[in-house]
């Protein structure tokens, strides 16, 4: 057997002799005994090196990749109004890039290899340079291949130009990830042989008759359609080990606290694949900023951040005592933790895995539809439109339903390709319910509807058109898309006009969550806030739902605009948003 380290070791030396070959260097925010992260890149001119690395968690070596010798990448501090000139060094054997994920700047800096930019070359460099235009939380990661799965993303903090107006004694970010010993082209592989591949946690037979969680009849529906209401993701805790700024469960990374401080807690998703469900059991969450924005506080017992959103908390432990943050994956598989403590070395009770949520037939996109109606086959809607008889043919089989689930009477203009599994025949606007699978916290949780901004949107505009995007897949085939057109697929990109107000519905015709993330702009959640929507740069829509936002196109260029799920977006699930002077004059304006 070779020693995985020095194989390592010697790759790295054949990739250029980057010399920071050290088993799990942990960037200096991320280190147990992290007052606060201070020691971080900041000033005008940063660089970055790439290179294959490995990580530590809970004392077991994994493949990595890390930039200047840590995984997870080191978090870089700016300030509003200040240029930055980021170099960054490709000591891979394969091509790589960074995206800034949430920052407002030129396309071209936007580092979407085919779509901002070339790539960065093995052996290359590429120096982004642009100015800080805002403030907030965000993060960066690779956008090539599935590298951002081998743990290339780092946080981003860019302080207020002023003062910043959320007050807080101290801050540590929390950065949420998964990782795998597995090869991500190995999980990919996997998921295309069998979309289920990774859910262990599917109920048998015996599960089915004896289960009192969820009316037999809704289960008999799952069974019609062959799919299983425990696919609520794709992949799961029996791969993945989950990390609070890339320590594992065992590490028990904490942050210090001294009693009755206010404590801002940075939280991003760096996910692959999960969303989180975060609570710190003893103390109540105060939401102060979504995606970098300021946020109206608003405060709950537990939240979801999907992947590749942030959130910024505030908390106040008042008590000289440990407390855990734990960070539950949305499928319950599996749990990253933390703590928070006024001394080092100290810990609080860790909360069981709660039970694992079933999808819903709400889930399927029939929100709008009572379930006698579904059992019987025959919504009424369709008995309306003369395809059925309400309260016939109860035993439909499963050609019916997926005949069914295929009617395109609510998808006009949807083509008929295999990534169109379903259409949600009913979807509803969900943004107002907790978020999948905390309906039953019995606490407060924080739905997108509690969130308004803290000020008053740049754009109150009327939108001047609207335009519809359906979430498609085929989860046998493992095939995701826009409006049932993979991106390997399109034959034109999205058009908009530079400075033209679009409102823009997602629906999601699949069983599966999508954190919808455009980029290069904000843009505001229609949740009957007004002139204070909620500014977003990624939008989690429900399974079965629809998510409506309104966009200002104030950025010129050529944009990617995908699902943040990384296999999703592998498979297909991406677009490229074209924001022009004259839509007609397409590439040439
Ligand atoms: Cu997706």
């Amino acid at each position: 057997m070779i020693d995985p380290t020095t194989a390592i070791r010697r790759r790295d030396l054949l990739a250029g002799g980057v010399g920071l070959t050290t088993l799990a260097a942990m960037p200096a925010w991320a280190q147990q005994h992290g007052v606060s992260p201070r020691a971080e890149l900041t000033g005008p001119d940063i660089t970055l090196t790439i290179a294959r690395q490995h990580m530590m968690i809970d004392g077991k070596p994994y493949h990595a990749i890390g930039i200047n010798g840590s995984a997870p990448a080191p978090l870089i501090r700016l300030r509003e109004g200040q240029r930055v000139r980021i170099t960054v060094v490709n000591a891979l054997d394969e091509e790589t890039s960074i995206h800034w994920h949430g920052l407002l700047l030129p396309f071209q800096m936007d580092g979407v290899p085919g779509i901002s930019f070339p790539g960065i070359p093995a052996g290359g460099r590429f120096t982004y340079e642009f100015p800080v235009v805002q403030a907030g939380t965000y993060w960066y990661h690779s956008h090539s291949g599935l590298q951002e799965q081998e743990g290339l993303y780092g946080p981003i903090v860019i302080d207020p130009a002023g003062t910043d107006p959320i007050a807080s004694d101290r801050e540590h970010v929390v950065l949420l990830s998964d990782h795998s010993p597995l090869h991500p082209h190995a999980i990919f592989r996997r998921l295309k042989m069998q979309g289920g591949y990774f859910n262990y946690q599917k109920q048998t037979l015996a599960g089915l008759l004896a289960g009192k969680d969820q009316p037999l009849r809704e289960r008999l529906d799952w069974g019609r359609m062959r799919m299983d209401p425990s696919d609520v993701s794709d992949v799961t805790g029996s791969t993945y080990r989950y990390l609070v700024n890339g320590h594992g469960p065992a590490d028990n990374w904490t942050g210090l606290f001294a009693p009755g401080e206010r404590v801002r807690l940075r939280l991003v998703n760096a996910s692959a694949m999960t969303n989180f469900n975060i609570r710190i059991p003893g103390l109540a969450l105060t939401v102060v900023q979504a995606d970098g924005q300021d946020v109206r506080p608003v405060t709950v017992d537990e939240l979801q951040i999907a992947v590749a959103e942030t959130y910024d908390l505030i908390v106040t432990p008042t008590e000289d005592r440990a407390y855990t943050l734990v960070a539950e994956t949305w499928d319950r598989s599996g749990m990253a933790r933390g703590t928070l403590a006024p001394r080092m070395g100290m810990a609080a009770p860790v909360p069981a895995l709660r039970p694992r949520p079933l999808a819903t037939m709400k889930d399927m996109g029939m929100g709008g539809m009572d379930h006698g109606a579904m059992a019987s086959g025959c919504s009424p809607e369709h008995a309306a439109m003369g395809h059925c008889q309400p309260g016939a043919a109860p035993e439909m089989d499963h050609g019916q339903m997926s005949h069914k689930m295929r009617d395109f009477a609510n998808a006009p203009g949807l083509p008929r390709t295999p990534v169109v599994q379903t259409v949600a025949p009913m979807p509803v606007d969900r943004t107002g319910e907790p978020p999948q699978g905390l309906a039953d916290a019995g606490h407060r949780v924080l739905t997108y509807r509690d969130l308004v901004s803290a000020r008053v949107n740049p754009d109150t505009r009327t939108p001047s058109r609207a335009l519809t995007i359906h979430l498609t897949g085929n989860m046998e085939r493992y095939m995701w898309a826009f409006d049932g057109v993979k991106l390997n697929a399109v034959t034109a990109p999205i058009p908009f006009r530079l400075g033209e107000r679009v409102r823009v519905t997602l629906v999601n015709d699949t069983m599966m969550a999508h954190p919808i993330h455009l980029h290069g702009h904000f843009f505001e959640l229609v949740t009957g806030h007004g002139n204070h929507a909620p500014r977003k740069h990624t939008v989690n829509v429900a399974p079965g739902g629809t998510a409506t936002f309104d966009l200002t196109a104030d950025s010129e260029g050529d944009w990617a605009f995908h699902c943040h799920m990384l296999y999703h977006m592998h498979a297909g699930m991406m677009q490229v948003v074209t924001v022009r002077r004259d839509a007609d004059k397409g590439a040439a304006a």
